[in-house]
């Protein structure tokens, strides 16, 4: 906690004279990039000072309901900004196509819990053992003495929610529970959040998971297993890239599976793998391999490959991390 403190002191000297801000997060952005990416700008907005978000893709559709979220842009307003803040990512090559506007800022504070990979930044807000960086904000606005409004406590929750796959996984820690208890003090909505980011899809969302279940494969007595979702799935189902969230789980789910993994070809020649595992087994040193990354039980990557030879080189990769435990 006393490192919270020095942090929140530093991270208050950056705002010091501050008047333009860029807020940035992660490529295809889940719950804990736009949550705290919006957090981030409304504790901003109550100091007065103007900011404005940017992201590689426009927040997906379960997440729309984020109070802000309008807020997320593809182009700033400004040629130059006094300092750009990053969130939940390790490298500013996450920034996608927003990475020039962010290295041009005159200052970078990183705020993020995954293993740095470049360690960009001026300031680094970094804690690997932290469940979200949601939690991280958290941490930092209660060290700040900044009000969370019940909006800043939704998007905050959001966060901690998506990461701990809604309290389930192993990130799960006291301070966790804690934190989102001091949330729900401050007015966010956990019934809303939950049933907006995990209990509501569109019906070809459901139709392709059928699909991907029925067509899925297993190796290794059935220890890993993975779905193909190709671009003629897609289009038969009408079903959208971000439609698959969650597919990987439910291989994942199977009593007799330690890993699981779904690639996705959502155009020609550019593969997406999701990957998960139990225990020990390491997969982010996997997608590490192929220039991703993550946390040890889910991390992910992309091939500029066929989804033939991405299938091929991914699932030798996911049977030596298997054999190597
Ligand atoms: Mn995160």
């Amino acid at each position: 906690m006393n490192d919270t403190a020095s942090l929140a002191k530093q991270f208050k000297a950056e705002l010091d004279g501050i008047s333009t801000i860029l807020i940035g997060t992660h490529l295809n952005p889940d719950g804990d990039a736009l949550g705290s990416a919006l957090a981030m700008s409304q504790y901003l907005n109550r100091l007065g000072i103007h900011n404005e978000i940017l992201c590689h893709h426009p927040a997906p559709r379960n997440l729309q309901f984020l109070p802000g979220v309008e807020k997320v842009r593809q182009k700033p307003k400004y040629e130059k900004y006094d300092l750009g803040i990053i969130l939940d990512l390790d490298s500013t090559d996450r920034l996608g196509n927003m990475e020039p506007f962010f290295t041009g800022c005159s200052r970078l504070v990183v705020i993020d819990h995954h293993v740095p990979h470049e360690a960009p930044g001026d300031l680094r807000i970094v804690d690997t053992s932290a469940s979200a960086t949601a939690l991280i904000l958290t941490r930092l606005f209660l060290a700040l003495e900044a009000t969370i409004t019940p909006d800043m406590a939704t998007c905050l929750l959001t966060g901690i929610v998506t990461d701990t796959g809604s309290f389930r996984f192993r990130n799960t820690t006291p301070e966790a529970l804690g934190l989102s208890a001091v949330l729900l003090e401050n007015g966010a909505d956990l019934n809303r959040v939950s049933e907006e980011v995990f209990q509501r899809k569109p019906l070809a969302s459901t139709r392709l998971l059928g699909h991907t279940l029925d067509t899925m494969r297993l190796d290794c007595n059935n220890q890993i297993a993975w779905g193909v979702v190709t671009l003629n799935d897609f289009e038969h189902t009408d079903a959208k890239d971000e439609d698959t969230e969650g597919f990987v789980n439910e291989m994942l789910f199977i009593d007799s599976v330690l890993i699981a993994a779904i690639l996705r070809e959502p155009k020609l020649g550019k593969v997406r793998c999701s990957i998960r595992s139990r225990g020990d087994l390491d997969v982010a040193s996997v997608a590490r391999e192929f220039g991703g990354g993550g946390h040890r039980n889910a991390a992910g990557c992309t091939f500029d490959l066929t989804i033939e030879e991405a299938e091929t080189l991914l699932v030798n990769a996911l049977k030596k991390c298997l054999a190597s435990c």
